[in-house]
């Protein structure tokens, strides 16, 4: 298991002139607005207020990087699908992400976020399918998992494995710190098994 010696913010990317150019392996962070992304890197890293949590969704539209260790980055991608804004941003979004998934071949692993209280939504099956089609290396995590009963929380991940056709979904919650060895030891593989 690793264990978290440093972790510190080094910068936020607004376009592919400002992306890290070392060669360091990449743990990219996904998922729509609000589903709990900040939350997530902060209990993964048991770091409060390293990455910025709130309640208005939708403000980030930047590549945010994270040194761990310094040894390998976690990067939190804008958070898509957020109704306020407009089609052009959502757009912009879509060409962001797409373009930087698809020219970082330093990614590790990329973690898709969804929320355990609801069925995946469209824009969450879709980037499941662009990732399983590019063939990147990916797991999906359920958020909010605190919020739910355990009946509810084994028949919502039923339902999340089913929509993503995916054998595995793993249960997290930022505030118990439920599901947190599990994407460390999904994380720890993804490194292990890096060039
Ligand atoms: N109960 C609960 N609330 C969470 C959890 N994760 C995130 N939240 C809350 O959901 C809201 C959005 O979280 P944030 O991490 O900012 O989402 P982001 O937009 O995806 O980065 C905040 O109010 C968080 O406190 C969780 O596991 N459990
Ligand atoms: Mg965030």
């Amino acid at each position: 298991m690793i264990k978290v010696t440093s972790a510190d913010f080094v910068k936020s990317a607004f376009n592919s002139s400002h992306w890290v150019d070392d060669r360091r392996p990449e743990i990219a962070f996904l998922g729509r607005s609000n589903v709990g992304k900040s939350s997530l890197i902060n209990s993964l890293l048991g770091r409060k207020g390293l990455a910025r949590t709130s309640n208005t969704p939708g403000r980030t539209q930047s590549i945010n990087y994270f040194l761990i260790n310094g040894e390998f980055y976690f990067v939190d991608l804008p958070g898509y699908g957020y109704a306020k804004v407009s089609k052009t941003m959502r757009s912009d979004w879509g060409k962001m992400a797409e373009e930087y998934l698809s020219q970082r071949d330093q990614l590790a692993l990329c973690v898709q976020l969804i929320d355990l209280r609801h069925e995946p939504s469209k824009l969450d099956m879709q980037l499941n399918e662009w990732l399983h089609f590019n063939e990147k290396p990916h797991t999906v995590v359920a958020t909010k998992a605190d919020k739910l009963s355990s009946n509810q929380l084994l028949k919502q991940l039923k339902v999340a494995r089913l929509a993503l056709n995916r054998d595995n979904v793993i249960a997290y919650s930022s505030q118990t710190g439920k599901g947190r060895d599990d994407v460390w030891s999904a994380i720890g593989d993804a490194i292990s098994q890096w060039p």
